[in-house]
C-alpha cells in the first residue's frame, strides 16, 4: 500500500503508468520514502510531481539492475568505505612485465607496421563525455585546437587519424570502412553533434560514427544509501557523472561490441579527449597486442610520481599465488605503497626520476572476442568504487553528496585473472605518447613548479611540436634544436621546436614519413628545417623532394604534388625549394592588449603573429 501522498488519487493525475507505481513501490521498500515526503497535498504541484517520477523512471532504465540494484551496490560499497576495507587486501604489489619501447626505435617501426596490418580489424572509441571542469574550458575539449599552427581541432586530428589507418587497409584490399563510437554526456553530446556535423564528420561517413551519450547517476547523501534530493529542485534527485567506465555498459547495451564480433573486427581501441599524440602510439600498441595475442594491452608511459595517472601494477595474493595486472588509480597507489612494500609509499625511484610503475594513460586495446564475453558476463558494469568526503572522523555523514563511479580501465578486474592475457605498452619517451590537456593554467603552475607535468593547454601544444620534429630526426631530415620559450601562463624553462604539424591523412606512421620524404641523391632526405620555422603540411599527396625552411621561415604546402624547386634537375644537386621569410612568431598574451582573446588562447597563453608565409 503507497502511503497517502504518493496515492494516485490524491496526485488527482493518472500516474504516467504502471511501471511509475512499481518502481515508487520498490523504492519504499529501499527506504527511499524521502523523496515523496515533502510533496504538497492533492491537486497541487502535479507537473512537479510527474516530472520527479519521469526522472526517477530515467535513472532506473538507464542502471542496469535499475535504481534498487544501484542503492543495493551503494550500499556494500559505502559499508567497505566507511570501515576502511581495504580493496588490494591481501595483495603485494610488484611491477608488471611488458614491451617497452624507445619511441621510432626498429622495434618500435616493427611493431607500427604489424599495427597497421592489425588496424583493418579495429573499432575505435572515444570517451567524451568529461565536462573539462579542471581545464576551466567552456568548449567541448574536442574542438579546442590541438596546435594553433594548422588550427585542427582533435577531434579532426583523432577522425582523419582512424581514417588514414582506414585507407591503408584499403591498399591491402581490405576494404572496411572502421567504425568509432563516442561516449558524449548530457554535457557534451549536443556540441560534438555540431561539431561533426558542421564539418561534414571531417571526411568520414557519417554512419562510421555512432555517438552513445552516457547518462549521469543518482547521488547519494549517507551510509543508509538515501537518494539526494537537489538542493535547488526538491522534486528532482541530485545527479553527477558515473564516470568513463560507463561505455562499457553503453557498448554492451546499445548491442554495438556484438555487431562488431559479428563483423569480424577483432580489436578495440579505447582512448581519451585531449591527448593529443594517442596516436603516435597506438599502432604500435595494435602490432604489441596482435603480436602476443594479448586480450588487454595498455599503452602507458613512465610516470612521475604524485601524477594524477593510474599505474599499471601487477597484484599477486600470496595465499593463492594468482596474479592481476590492473591500473591502480593515482588516489590509491601511495596508501597501498605504503601497506605494502615501500614505507615511502609513491616516490620516484632515484636512478631513474620516475615512479617504478608504468604509468595508464587510458589508451586501451581490447580483443573484441575476449571484450564481448566480458559484456555478457558483466553486462558491461565493470568495478564501482565510491570516494565519499567524510564530514567526521567516525565516517558517519559525508561534507557532499556522493555517488557511485566507475573507470573504463577496471575492465580486467572482472575478467578471468588464469585466462585472461593482459600486458602492456610502455613508451619510454613520455613526449612521444601522452601529454593531455587537463589543467587550468593556474593549477598547471603550480604542478610545474611542484615538478610534476603540468599537462596544459600550452605544454599539449607544444609536444606536438616536440614529437612532430623527433620523428622526422629520426627518419634522417635535418631539423634544428629547440629555442628557449618565452613564458606562457607562468610555465617557465619550455622548449619550442620548429612548428611543424602535419594532416594524419599525409602520414600516420614511420613508414608514411619515409615514403612522403624520399633519400635524395645527396641528403639522406629532401627536407631541411630551420631553427623558429614553421611547416604545416595540409595537402594529402605531397611528396617532399627537396625543400629547405630557413631559419624563422614559414611554408604551408597545400597542393598534392611534388614539393621541390621547380625546373631544376634534383640530380645535380639543385632542386632544393628554399624558403626564406619573416615567418610566423609564438608571442605570450599580455594582459591589457590581449583581454578579449578567445579561450582557446588565453588557456594557452600565447598568440600566432603571423608575418610572412610562402603557400606551396
Ligand atoms: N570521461 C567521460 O567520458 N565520462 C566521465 O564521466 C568522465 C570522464 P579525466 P581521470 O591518463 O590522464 C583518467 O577526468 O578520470 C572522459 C584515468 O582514470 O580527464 O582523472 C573524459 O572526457 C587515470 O588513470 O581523467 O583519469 C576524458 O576523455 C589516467 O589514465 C577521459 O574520460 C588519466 O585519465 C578521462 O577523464 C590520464
Amino acid at each position: 500500500m503507497l502511503p497517502y501522498f504518493f496515492d494516485h488519487r490524491h496526485l488527482s493525475l493518472p500516474l504516467p503508468s504502471s511501471q511509475h507505481t512499481a518502481l515508487v513501490e520498490a523504492l519504499l521498500t529501499q527506504d527511499q520514502a524521502h523523496l515523496f515526503q515533502t510533496w504538497p497535498p492533492l491537486g497541487t504541484s502535479d507537473n512537479d510531481k510527474l516530472r520527479s517520477l519521469s526522472q526517477l523512471k530515467s535513472l532506473d532504465t538507464s542502471y542496469p539492475g535499475g535504481l534498487v540494484q544501484y542503492i543495493r551496490n551503494a550500499r556494500k560499497l559505502l559499508e567497505d568505505s566507511r570501515t576502511g576495507a581495504n580493496p588490494f587486501e591481501g595483495c603485494i604489489p610488484s611491477v608488471p612485465q611488458g614491451e617497452k619501447l624507445d619511441f621510432g626505435s626498429q622495434a618500435f617501426q616493427d611493431f607500427e607496421n604489424a599495427g597497421v596490418e592489425a588496424a583493418a580489424d579495429a573499432a575505435f572509441v572515444l570517451v567524451a563525455g568529461g565536462l573539462g571542469e579542471r581545464l576551466g574550458y567552456h568548449g567541448i575539449k574536442v574542438a579546442l585546437p590541438l596546435e594553433s599552427a594548422s588550427g585542427t581541432c582533435f577531434l579532426q586530428h583523432y577522425v582523419e587519424s582512424i581514417l588514414a589507418l582506414q585507407n591503408k587497409a584499403a591498399e591491402d584490399k581490405k576494404k572496411r570502412v572502421l567504425p568509432l563510437v563516442i561516449m558524449t554526456s548530457d554535457d557534451t553530446h549536443d556540441r560534438t553533434v555540431a561539431l561533426l556535423t558542421d564539418h561534414n564528420y571531417f571526411g568520414a561517413s557519417p554512419d562510421q560514427i555512432t555517438l552513445l551519450k552516457q547518462e549521469k547517476v543518482a547521488c547519494i547523501q549517507d551510509n543508509d544509501a538515501h537518494l539526494a534530493l537537489d538542493p535547488k529542485d526538491s522534486y528532482l534527485i541530485q545527479t553527477k557523472p558515473h564516470g568513463h567506465g560507463d561505455v562499457h555498459m553503453l557498448l554492451h547495451t546499445s548491442g554495438v561490441a556484438q555487431q562488431w564480433a559479428a563483423q569480424g573486427l577483432k580489436w578495440v581501441c579505447f582512448f581519451q579527449d585531449t591527448n593529443g599524440l594517442v596516436f603516435r602510439g597506438l599502432p604500435a600498441a595494435l602490432g604489441v597486442s596482435a603480436t602476443h595475442q594479448y586480450d588487454i594491452n595498455s599503452l602507458a608511459v613512465p610516470r612521475r610520481a604524485g601524477e594524477a595517472i593510474g599505474a599499471i601494477t601487477t597484484l599477486t595474493s600470496p595465499s593463492t599465488g594468482t596474479s592481476i595486472t590492473i591500473n591502480v588509480e593515482y588516489n590509491q597507489l601511495d596508501p597501498l605503497l605504503r601497506a605494502t612494500i615501500n614505507p615511502d609509499g609513491d616516490v620516484n625511484d632515484p636512478e631513474t626520476g620516475y615512479s617504478p610503475l608504468p604509468g595508464n594513460i587510458n589508451q586501451l586495446v581490447v580483443s573484441i572476442p575476449a571484450y564481448v564475453k566480458e559484456l555478457e558476463r558483466s553486462r558491461g558494469v565493470i568495478s564501482e568504487f565510491v570516494n565519499p568526503k567524510y564530514a567526521d572522523a567516525s565516517c558517519s555523514t559525508f561534507k557532499s553528496s556522493t555517488r557511485l563511479e566507475c573507470m573504463m580501465q577496471d575492465l580486467p578486474k572482472g575478467m578471468p585473472s588464469s585466462t585472461t592475457r593482459v600486458g602492456f605498452t610502455v613508451v619510454n619517451q613520455v613526449w612521444a605518447a601522452y601529454s593531455p590537456v587537463k589543467n587550468s593554467p593556474t593549477d598547471a603552475a603550480a604542478k610545474a613548479a611542484a615538478g610534476i607535468p603540468s599537462h596544459s593547454a600550452t605544454t599539449g601544444e607544444l609536444d606536438v611540436y616536440h614529437v612532430n620534429c623527433n620523428m622526422l630526426k629520426i627518419i634522417g631530415v635535418e631539423v634544428a634544436s629547440p629555442s628557449p620559450a618565452p613564458e606562457f601562463n607562468g610555465l617557465k624553462s619550455l622548449e619550442m621546436w620548429p612548428r611543424v604539424c602535419w594532416s594524419p591523412l599525409w602520414a600516420a606512421t614511420f613508414q608514411d614519413l619515409k615514403d612522403k620524404i624520399p633519400p635524395t641523391h645527396t641528403s639522406s632526405r629532401g627536407l631541411e628545417i630551420g631553427k623558429d620555422s614553421v611547416l604545416v603540411i595540409k595537402a594529402k599527396d605531397a611528396v617532399i623532394k627537396g625543400l629547405k625552411v630557413g631559419d624563422g621561415a614559414a611554408a604551408v604546402i597545400m597542393e598534392s604534388k611534388p614539393v621541390q624547386q621547380s625546373g631544376e634537375d634534383e640530380l645535380d644537386g639543385g632542386g632544393v625549394l628554399e624558403v626564406s621569410n619573416e615567418g610566423w612568431k609564438w608571442v605570450p598574451l599580455t594582459g591589457e592588449d590581449d583581454e578579449d582573446a578567445p579561450e582557446e588562447m588565453r588557456i594557452r597563453g600565447f598568440k600566432v603573429v603571423k608575418s610572412e608565409t610562402l603557400f606551396i
